[in-house]
Protein backbone atom coordinates (compact mmCIF):
# COMPACT_ATOMS: atom_id res chain seq x y z
CA UNK A 1 0.00 0.00 0.00
CA UNK A 2 0.88 3.09 -0.86
CA UNK A 3 1.39 5.81 2.05
CA UNK A 4 1.96 9.80 2.80
CA UNK A 5 2.76 10.69 5.94
CA UNK A 6 0.29 14.04 7.22
CA UNK A 7 0.64 15.33 11.10
CA UNK A 8 -2.71 15.92 12.52
CA UNK A 9 -2.61 19.78 11.87
CA UNK A 10 -2.41 18.20 8.32
CA UNK A 11 -5.51 15.62 8.78
CA UNK A 12 -7.59 18.25 10.12
CA UNK A 13 -6.94 20.73 7.52
CA UNK A 14 -7.26 18.24 4.71
CA UNK A 15 -10.90 17.31 6.61
CA UNK A 16 -12.10 20.46 7.47
CA UNK A 17 -11.75 22.19 3.98
CA UNK A 18 -13.47 19.05 2.25
CA UNK A 19 -16.38 19.85 4.66
CA UNK A 20 -16.43 23.19 4.39
CA UNK A 21 -16.14 22.75 0.06
CA UNK A 22 -19.10 20.35 0.41
CA UNK A 23 -21.15 22.95 2.03
CA UNK A 24 -20.86 22.84 5.78
CA UNK A 25 -20.72 25.76 8.04
CA UNK A 26 -17.42 26.42 10.20
CA UNK A 27 -18.76 24.51 13.53
CA UNK A 28 -19.94 21.96 12.48
CA UNK A 29 -16.80 21.33 9.70
CA UNK A 30 -14.48 21.54 13.15
CA UNK A 31 -16.50 18.91 15.02
CA UNK A 32 -16.28 16.62 12.51
CA UNK A 33 -12.87 17.52 11.62
CA UNK A 34 -11.64 16.94 15.36
CA UNK A 35 -13.56 13.39 15.42
CA UNK A 36 -11.48 12.32 11.93
CA UNK A 37 -8.40 13.62 13.37
CA UNK A 38 -8.56 11.92 16.36
CA UNK A 39 -9.88 8.85 14.98
CA UNK A 40 -6.60 9.08 12.69
CA UNK A 41 -4.76 10.25 15.97
CA UNK A 42 -5.75 7.02 17.71
CA UNK A 43 -4.96 4.67 14.72
CA UNK A 44 -9.15 4.17 14.29
CA UNK A 45 -8.42 4.39 10.58
CA UNK A 46 -12.10 3.00 9.37
CA UNK A 47 -13.33 6.13 10.86
CA UNK A 48 -10.98 8.94 10.28
CA UNK A 49 -10.49 10.63 6.84
CA UNK A 50 -11.75 7.20 5.49
CA UNK A 51 -15.23 8.68 5.40
CA UNK A 52 -14.96 11.73 4.25
CA UNK A 53 -16.45 10.84 1.11
CA UNK A 54 -19.33 10.24 2.71
CA UNK A 55 -19.33 12.82 4.78
CA UNK A 56 -19.42 14.83 1.92
CA UNK A 57 -21.62 13.17 -0.55
CA UNK A 58 -24.61 13.43 2.50
CA UNK A 59 -23.72 17.37 2.20
CA UNK A 60 -23.26 17.54 -1.13
CA UNK A 61 -27.04 16.07 -1.86
CA UNK A 62 -28.18 17.68 0.90
CA UNK A 63 -29.44 14.90 3.34
CA UNK A 64 -27.07 16.18 6.24
CA UNK A 65 -27.54 20.37 6.74
CA UNK A 66 -24.52 22.47 6.55
CA UNK A 67 -26.13 25.10 8.38
CA UNK A 68 -27.66 22.61 10.76
CA UNK A 69 -28.85 24.47 14.71
CA UNK A 70 -29.24 21.49 17.37
CA UNK A 71 -31.34 22.74 19.85
CA UNK A 72 -31.05 20.81 23.11
CA UNK A 73 -33.99 20.93 25.58
CA UNK A 74 -34.38 19.22 29.23
CA UNK A 75 -37.64 16.81 29.01
CA UNK A 76 -37.12 16.09 32.27
CA UNK A 77 -34.24 16.75 34.97
CA UNK A 78 -32.59 13.33 33.89
CA UNK A 79 -33.69 13.47 30.34
CA UNK A 80 -32.65 15.50 27.87
CA UNK A 81 -33.28 16.25 23.96
CA UNK A 82 -30.98 16.96 21.16
CA UNK A 83 -32.91 17.30 17.83
CA UNK A 84 -29.80 17.47 15.78
CA UNK A 85 -31.54 18.69 12.76
CA UNK A 86 -30.03 16.61 10.57
CA UNK A 87 -26.43 17.78 11.64
CA UNK A 88 -23.37 15.13 11.66
CA UNK A 89 -23.34 13.93 15.24
CA UNK A 90 -20.28 15.45 16.41
CA UNK A 91 -22.32 18.59 16.34
CA UNK A 92 -25.12 17.17 17.96
CA UNK A 93 -22.51 15.97 20.72
CA UNK A 94 -21.00 19.46 21.22
CA UNK A 95 -24.15 21.11 21.95
CA UNK A 96 -25.12 18.25 24.81
CA UNK A 97 -22.75 16.23 26.42
CA UNK A 98 -21.93 18.71 28.74
CA UNK A 99 -25.65 19.40 29.60
CA UNK A 100 -25.67 15.58 30.31
CA UNK A 101 -22.82 15.22 32.57
CA UNK A 102 -24.61 17.99 34.57
CA UNK A 103 -27.42 16.07 35.07
CA UNK A 104 -26.10 13.19 35.99
CA UNK A 105 -23.64 14.47 38.07
CA UNK A 106 -26.71 16.08 39.87
CA UNK A 107 -28.97 12.95 40.22
CA UNK A 108 -26.84 10.13 39.44
CA UNK A 109 -28.15 9.10 36.12
CA UNK A 110 -29.19 10.68 33.01
CA UNK A 111 -29.75 10.44 29.39
CA UNK A 112 -29.75 11.67 26.08
CA UNK A 113 -32.04 10.86 23.39
CA UNK A 114 -30.14 12.40 19.94
CA UNK A 115 -32.59 12.68 16.99
CA UNK A 116 -32.50 13.66 13.60
CA UNK A 117 -28.66 12.66 13.45
CA UNK A 118 -26.06 11.32 11.11
CA UNK A 119 -23.56 9.22 12.90
CA UNK A 120 -20.76 8.15 10.63
CA UNK A 121 -17.86 8.12 13.10
CA UNK A 122 -16.77 5.65 15.89
CA UNK A 123 -18.57 5.95 19.49
CA UNK A 124 -15.96 6.39 22.13
CA UNK A 125 -15.13 10.21 21.72
CA UNK A 126 -18.58 10.11 23.07
CA UNK A 127 -18.02 7.68 26.16
CA UNK A 128 -14.45 8.56 26.70
CA UNK A 129 -15.76 12.70 26.96
CA UNK A 130 -18.32 11.48 29.58
CA UNK A 131 -15.87 9.67 31.70
CA UNK A 132 -13.16 11.64 31.44
CA UNK A 133 -15.60 14.29 33.70
CA UNK A 134 -16.27 11.00 35.95
CA UNK A 135 -19.08 9.52 34.79
CA UNK A 136 -19.73 5.61 33.53
CA UNK A 137 -20.88 6.24 30.46
CA UNK A 138 -22.90 3.86 27.54
CA UNK A 139 -24.00 4.75 23.80
CA UNK A 140 -24.94 2.91 20.66
CA UNK A 141 -26.47 3.93 17.34
CA UNK A 142 -27.89 1.79 14.45
CA UNK A 143 -27.66 2.70 10.74
CA UNK A 144 -28.44 1.22 7.31
CA UNK A 145 -29.51 -2.51 6.84
CA UNK A 146 -26.13 -4.33 6.34
CA UNK A 147 -26.08 -7.45 8.84
CA UNK A 148 -28.50 -10.66 9.24
CA UNK A 149 -30.03 -11.56 12.19
CA UNK A 150 -29.13 -14.81 13.36
CA UNK A 151 -30.57 -17.61 11.41
CA UNK A 152 -31.88 -15.41 8.14
CA UNK A 153 -29.79 -14.63 5.16
CA UNK A 154 -31.53 -10.87 5.05
CA UNK A 155 -29.83 -7.70 5.75
CA UNK A 156 -32.01 -6.43 8.93
CA UNK A 157 -29.74 -4.50 11.52
CA UNK A 158 -27.53 -1.74 10.79
CA UNK A 159 -23.56 -3.01 12.44
CA UNK A 160 -25.31 -1.16 15.36
CA UNK A 161 -22.12 -0.40 17.45
CA UNK A 162 -22.20 0.27 21.28
CA UNK A 163 -19.97 2.22 23.80
CA UNK A 164 -19.51 1.90 27.26
CA UNK A 165 -16.47 3.50 29.49
CA UNK A 166 -15.71 3.49 32.73
CA UNK A 167 -13.50 6.60 34.26
CA UNK A 168 -10.68 5.84 36.16
CA UNK A 169 -8.91 8.61 38.63
CA UNK A 170 -5.30 9.15 37.36
CA UNK A 171 -5.81 6.94 34.34
CA UNK A 172 -7.44 6.69 30.94
CA UNK A 173 -10.79 5.93 31.29
CA UNK A 174 -11.08 1.80 30.37
CA UNK A 175 -13.41 2.30 27.50
CA UNK A 176 -14.75 -0.40 24.69
CA UNK A 177 -16.56 0.74 21.39
CA UNK A 178 -17.36 -1.93 18.81
CA UNK A 179 -19.60 -3.26 16.34
CA UNK A 180 -22.56 -5.45 17.10
CA UNK A 181 -21.76 -7.26 13.71
CA UNK A 182 -18.50 -9.66 13.11
CA UNK A 183 -16.93 -6.74 11.36
CA UNK A 184 -17.53 -3.49 11.28
CA UNK A 185 -18.47 -2.10 7.44
CA UNK A 186 -15.57 0.32 7.39
CA UNK A 187 -13.29 -2.39 8.02
CA UNK A 188 -14.63 -4.58 5.72
CA UNK A 189 -14.75 -1.69 2.87
CA UNK A 190 -10.72 -1.25 3.65
CA UNK A 191 -10.15 -4.70 3.27
CA UNK A 192 -12.13 -4.73 -0.06
CA UNK A 193 -9.53 -1.52 -0.87
CA UNK A 194 -6.63 -3.06 0.49
CA UNK A 195 -6.97 -6.55 -1.55
CA UNK A 196 -7.40 -8.86 1.61
CA UNK A 197 -9.81 -11.39 2.39
CA UNK A 198 -12.22 -11.81 5.17
CA UNK A 199 -11.85 -14.70 8.24
CA UNK A 200 -14.58 -17.08 7.60
CA UNK A 201 -17.75 -16.61 9.47
CA UNK A 202 -17.78 -13.05 8.80
CA UNK A 203 -20.52 -12.61 6.00
CA UNK A 204 -22.65 -14.27 3.45
CA UNK A 205 -22.59 -13.38 -0.38
CA UNK A 206 -26.10 -12.15 -1.53
CA UNK A 207 -27.19 -15.92 -2.14
CA UNK A 208 -26.15 -16.41 1.28
CA UNK A 209 -23.50 -18.58 0.98
CA UNK A 210 -20.56 -18.00 3.51
CA UNK A 211 -17.67 -15.52 1.57
CA UNK A 212 -14.47 -14.61 2.27
CA UNK A 213 -14.77 -11.96 -0.22
CA UNK A 214 -14.83 -8.49 0.99
CA UNK A 215 -16.26 -7.18 -1.88
CA UNK A 216 -19.53 -9.35 -1.54
CA UNK A 217 -20.24 -7.32 1.02
CA UNK A 218 -19.04 -4.08 0.57
CA UNK A 219 -22.81 -2.40 -0.40
CA UNK A 220 -20.64 -0.76 -3.60
CA UNK A 221 -19.84 -3.85 -4.79
CA UNK A 222 -21.71 -6.78 -3.30
CA UNK A 223 -25.08 -7.44 -2.63
CA UNK A 224 -23.98 -9.41 0.98
CA UNK A 225 -24.59 -9.34 4.46
CA UNK A 226 -22.23 -9.34 7.08
CA UNK A 227 -23.14 -11.90 10.40
CA UNK A 228 -23.75 -10.77 14.20
CA UNK A 229 -20.91 -11.46 16.52
CA UNK A 230 -21.21 -14.35 18.94
CA UNK A 231 -24.56 -16.58 16.89
CA UNK A 232 -27.58 -15.58 18.38
CA UNK A 233 -26.03 -13.90 21.51
CA UNK A 234 -24.96 -11.23 19.87
CA UNK A 235 -27.92 -10.71 16.88
CA UNK A 236 -30.19 -10.22 20.39
CA UNK A 237 -27.69 -7.31 21.50
CA UNK A 238 -28.00 -5.93 17.62
CA UNK A 239 -31.73 -6.28 18.37
CA UNK A 240 -31.56 -4.43 21.23
CA UNK A 241 -29.48 -1.37 19.87
CA UNK A 242 -31.71 -0.98 16.90
CA UNK A 243 -34.82 -0.74 19.97
CA UNK A 244 -32.71 1.61 21.93
CA UNK A 245 -31.72 4.15 19.22
CA UNK A 246 -34.73 3.46 17.21
CA UNK A 247 -37.97 3.19 18.91
CA UNK A 248 -36.96 4.43 22.24
CA UNK A 249 -35.54 7.78 21.16
CA UNK A 250 -38.68 8.15 18.45
CA UNK A 251 -36.44 7.07 15.46
CA UNK A 252 -37.00 4.38 13.06
CA UNK A 253 -35.40 0.78 13.05
CA UNK A 254 -32.08 0.45 10.19
CA UNK A 255 -34.59 -1.73 7.58
CA UNK A 256 -36.96 1.76 7.96
CA UNK A 257 -34.69 3.70 8.19
CA UNK A 258 -33.66 2.44 4.69
CA UNK A 259 -36.54 3.37 2.99
CA UNK A 260 -36.43 6.67 3.63
CA UNK A 261 -32.66 7.57 2.95
CA UNK A 262 -31.54 8.73 -0.37
CA UNK A 263 -28.46 6.06 -0.40
CA UNK A 264 -25.82 8.58 -1.61
CA UNK A 265 -23.09 6.93 0.49
CA UNK A 266 -23.36 8.93 3.88
CA UNK A 267 -25.15 7.93 6.81
CA UNK A 268 -29.04 8.18 7.21
CA UNK A 269 -30.53 10.24 9.69
CA UNK A 270 -31.42 8.52 13.15
CA UNK A 271 -31.47 8.15 16.96
CA UNK A 272 -28.61 8.18 18.96
CA UNK A 273 -29.01 6.33 22.79
CA UNK A 274 -26.44 7.67 25.19
CA UNK A 275 -26.87 7.11 29.45
CA UNK A 276 -24.61 8.67 32.16
CA UNK A 277 -24.06 7.87 35.45
CA UNK A 278 -22.64 9.04 38.14
CA UNK A 279 -20.52 6.08 40.16
CA UNK A 280 -20.04 8.42 43.46
CA UNK A 281 -23.49 8.41 43.66
CA UNK A 282 -25.07 4.95 42.63
CA UNK A 283 -22.53 3.46 44.79
CA UNK A 284 -22.82 5.66 47.93
CA UNK A 285 -19.67 6.14 48.17
CA UNK A 286 -15.93 8.15 47.30
CA UNK A 287 -14.45 4.67 47.08
CA UNK A 288 -16.04 3.42 44.14
CA UNK A 289 -12.55 3.33 42.30
CA UNK A 290 -11.24 0.50 44.16
CA UNK A 291 -13.44 -2.44 43.61
CA UNK A 292 -12.97 -1.94 40.00
CA UNK A 293 -9.52 -1.44 39.44
CA UNK A 294 -8.98 -4.53 41.59
CA UNK A 295 -10.72 -6.24 38.80
CA UNK A 296 -9.10 -4.06 36.02
CA UNK A 297 -5.19 -5.19 37.73
CA UNK A 298 -6.14 -8.78 37.89
CA UNK A 299 -6.99 -8.88 33.97
CA UNK A 300 -3.85 -7.18 33.69
CA UNK A 301 -2.02 -9.69 35.11
CA UNK A 302 -2.54 -12.32 33.13
CA UNK A 303 0.14 -12.55 29.84
CA UNK A 304 -2.33 -12.21 26.52
CA UNK A 305 -5.00 -9.96 28.58
CA UNK A 306 -5.19 -6.36 28.02
CA UNK A 307 -7.97 -3.60 28.73
CA UNK A 308 -10.07 -2.40 25.66
CA UNK A 309 -8.90 1.29 24.72
CA UNK A 310 -5.17 0.64 25.34
CA UNK A 311 -4.24 0.54 21.95
CA UNK A 312 -6.09 3.81 21.20
CA UNK A 313 -4.60 5.11 24.30
CA UNK A 314 -0.95 4.32 23.69
CA UNK A 315 -1.31 5.46 19.92
CA UNK A 316 -2.23 8.72 20.86
CA UNK A 317 0.97 9.49 22.95
CA UNK A 318 2.23 9.58 19.67
CA UNK A 319 2.12 13.08 18.27
CA UNK A 320 4.40 12.71 15.27
CA UNK A 321 2.60 12.20 12.10
CA UNK A 322 0.80 9.24 10.81
CA UNK A 323 0.95 7.09 7.72
CA UNK A 324 -2.08 7.01 5.45
CA UNK A 325 -3.00 5.31 2.04
CA UNK A 326 -2.02 7.94 -0.66
CA UNK A 327 -4.78 7.55 -3.02
CA UNK A 328 -7.33 8.14 0.18
CA UNK A 329 -5.46 11.85 1.01
CA UNK A 330 -5.61 12.25 -2.80
CA UNK A 331 -9.07 11.59 -3.06
CA UNK A 332 -9.73 13.62 0.14
CA UNK A 333 -7.35 16.58 -0.86
CA UNK A 334 -9.49 16.93 -4.61
CA UNK A 335 -12.85 17.42 -2.65
CA UNK A 336 -11.63 20.25 -0.53
P1 LIG B 1 -12.67 -3.64 17.22
O1 LIG B 1 -13.10 -5.03 17.04
O2 LIG B 1 -11.43 -3.20 16.55
O3 LIG B 1 -12.48 -3.32 18.77
C1 LIG B 1 -13.56 -3.47 19.66
C2 LIG B 1 -13.13 -3.14 21.07
O4 LIG B 1 -12.32 -4.20 21.58
C3 LIG B 1 -12.28 -1.89 21.17
O5 LIG B 1 -12.62 -1.20 22.32
C4 LIG B 1 -10.85 -2.42 21.24
O6 LIG B 1 -9.99 -1.58 22.00
C5 LIG B 1 -11.05 -3.74 21.95
N1 LIG B 1 -10.07 -4.74 21.54
C6 LIG B 1 -9.67 -5.05 20.29
N2 LIG B 1 -8.77 -6.04 20.32
C7 LIG B 1 -8.59 -6.36 21.62
C8 LIG B 1 -7.78 -7.30 22.32
N3 LIG B 1 -6.96 -8.13 21.67
N4 LIG B 1 -7.86 -7.33 23.67
C9 LIG B 1 -8.67 -6.51 24.34
N5 LIG B 1 -9.47 -5.59 23.74
C10 LIG B 1 -9.42 -5.52 22.41
O7 LIG B 1 -13.87 -2.64 16.83
P2 LIG B 1 -14.94 -2.81 15.67
O8 LIG B 1 -14.20 -3.21 14.46
O9 LIG B 1 -16.06 -3.64 16.12
O10 LIG B 1 -15.46 -1.31 15.50
C11 LIG B 1 -14.59 -0.35 14.93
C12 LIG B 1 -15.20 1.02 15.03
O11 LIG B 1 -16.27 1.14 14.12
C13 LIG B 1 -15.75 1.41 16.38
O12 LIG B 1 -15.12 2.60 16.77
C14 LIG B 1 -17.23 1.65 16.14
O13 LIG B 1 -17.81 2.68 16.90
C15 LIG B 1 -17.23 2.01 14.69
N6 LIG B 1 -18.54 1.77 14.11
C16 LIG B 1 -19.37 2.82 13.93
C17 LIG B 1 -20.64 2.61 13.42
C18 LIG B 1 -21.62 3.73 13.29
O14 LIG B 1 -22.76 3.47 12.93
N7 LIG B 1 -21.26 4.96 13.57
C19 LIG B 1 -21.10 1.28 13.03
C20 LIG B 1 -20.15 0.25 13.31
C21 LIG B 1 -18.90 0.49 13.82
P3 LIG B 1 -8.85 -0.70 21.24
O15 LIG B 1 -9.61 0.39 20.55
O16 LIG B 1 -7.94 -0.23 22.30
O17 LIG B 1 -8.19 -1.63 20.26
O1 LIG C 1 -18.16 0.63 9.98
O2 LIG C 1 -20.08 -0.40 10.02
C1 LIG C 1 -19.41 0.63 10.00
C2 LIG C 1 -20.10 1.93 10.05
C3 LIG C 1 -21.38 2.21 9.79
C4 LIG C 1 -21.54 3.56 9.97
C5 LIG C 1 -20.36 4.08 10.34
N1 LIG C 1 -19.49 3.06 10.39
Amino acid sequence: MNTVTLTLDEIHTLARAALLKAGSNEEMANCVADTVTRAERDGSHSHGLFRIPGYVASLVSGKVNGNANPKVEHITPVMIRCDADNAYAPLAHARCLDQLAEAAKTYGIAMAQITRSHHFAALWPETETLAEKGLVAFTCVNYMPMVAPYGAKEKVYGTNPISFAWPREGSTPVVFDMATSAMAMGDIQVAARDGKTLPSGVGLNEAGEPTTDPKDIDPNTGGGMILPFGGYKGSHISMMVELLAGPLMGQTVSFETEKTDNNDGGPPAGGQFILAMSPEITSGTADWGTGADSLFDKLKSFDGVRLPGERRHKNRQDTGPRSINAELVKTVSDLG
